[in-house]
């Protein structure tokens, strides 16, 4: 089997190469990459590895990698993830997000056959939701409140995965995965941004206190390594045109989050101070999902502790990798 990672250069992507290499050596494993210049962490998978240059924004350089590539599975990664980055130029999230999508499916429906059609997923997020789960947390059938422009270009590709099952029968599978996290998440999102400023005041690198946002906003985290294999779950057992949510069902609050950040510190004591650069628009809120479908559908269950196994490790991993 060959299976063709969009993005395998980013965080995701990493941990998933990294699963499937360990896990399943059978597969014939290709990704795509905006340069070749593959992180150092991924120097291990050299030769299992098969890495594209292919910038996802261009139709024909897509075409070329699918159709030199052929994969039978194809995990889209690819895409620009950050969410304030989304506000600040949203033209260029929803262009790399949406018609970045599009060339992956259209190369793909270009070279569909009675014996061609490969399986899809499209990693598709929990902020589609919004803001205000209800009880028991958003299901899959749960309005869509999408409150930035990251959410609605994730809107909009996880329509077009439903809408290129049902026009043309491809095998697509749509995950709304909610927060995840891990070691080598990048420090400008919260939790490994949080673990990082931790070892910089081990360090001396920064006065003993951390800058905080809105710290009752609650959200549903699970670690990445729980995340890849429940793709590959996904991959083995969903059913094409359907979408489920990934998260752990449980909400934990980022006063939670940050006392066992704190906690771990070898510099104590830390003082709270409210982050310069104000609250933002993506703060607040509570965001939990049901993972109910998911579960039933693969027998998938997480098996990091968010808060005393995840944390630890992103706080370990900035320990060896803060120079
Ligand atoms: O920024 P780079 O060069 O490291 O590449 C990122 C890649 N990417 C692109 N690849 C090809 N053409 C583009 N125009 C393009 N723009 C971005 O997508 C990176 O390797 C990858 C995304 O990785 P991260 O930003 O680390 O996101 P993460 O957490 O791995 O998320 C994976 C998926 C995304 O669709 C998220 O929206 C979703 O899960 O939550």
């Amino acid at each position: 089997m060959k299976i063709l990672v969009t993005g395998v250069t980013g965080f995701v992507g990493g941990h998933l190469a990294e699963f499937l290499a360990v896990h399943h050596p059978e597969i014939e494993l290709h990704g795509t990459a905006r340069t070749l210049e593959a992180p150092h962490y991924m120097e291990f998978l050299k030769g299992r590895l098969r890495f594209h240059e292919c910038d996802i924004d261009d139709k024909r350089g897509v075409e070329k990698t699918i159709s030199d590539v052929f994969p039978d599975v194809i995990i889209h990664l690819a895409a620009q993830s950050y969410v304030n980055s989304s506000w600040e130029r949203p033209e260029a999230t929803l262009h790399t997000n949406i018609i970045g999508q599009s060339n992956v499916f259209e190369a793909v429906r270009g070279l569909m056959s009675d014996a061609y059609n490969p399986t899809i997923l499209i990693a598709c997020s929990s902020e589609e939701y919004g803001f205000h789960a209800p009880v028991g947390g958003f299901t899959e059938a749960s309005p869509l409140r999408p409150h930035s422009p990251y959410a609605l270009s994730k809107v909009a590709q996880d329509y077009m995965g439903y809408q290129y099952w049902s026009a043309y029968g491809m095998k697509i599978i749509r995950i709304r995965a909610f927060n995840h996290t891990g070691p080598r998440r990048d420090p400008v999102f919260g939790v490994s941004g949080f673990c990082r400023k931790v070892v910089e005041i081990e360090k001396g690198m920064h006065p003993p206190q951390l800058e905080t946002r809105d710290l009752t906003a609650v959200r549903d985290f699970t670690d990445v390594r729980d995340v890849v294999q429940a793709y590959w779950l996904a991959i083995e057992r969903c059913r094409a045109g359907e979408v489920y949510n990934v998260c752990s069902g449980k909400g934990v609050s980022f006063r939670e989050i940050i006392n066992v950040v704190t906690s771990l510190s070898r510099v104590q004591p830390i003082t709270l101070v409210p982050d310069p650069k104000g609250v933002r628009p993506t703060d607040g809120g509570v965001i939990i999902g049901n993972n109910k479908k998911f579960c039933q559908a693969t027998g998938w269950q997480p098996h990091y502790d968010f808060l005393h196994q995840t944390i630890p490790d992103i706080v370990e991993y900035w320990r060896g990798n803060l120079t």
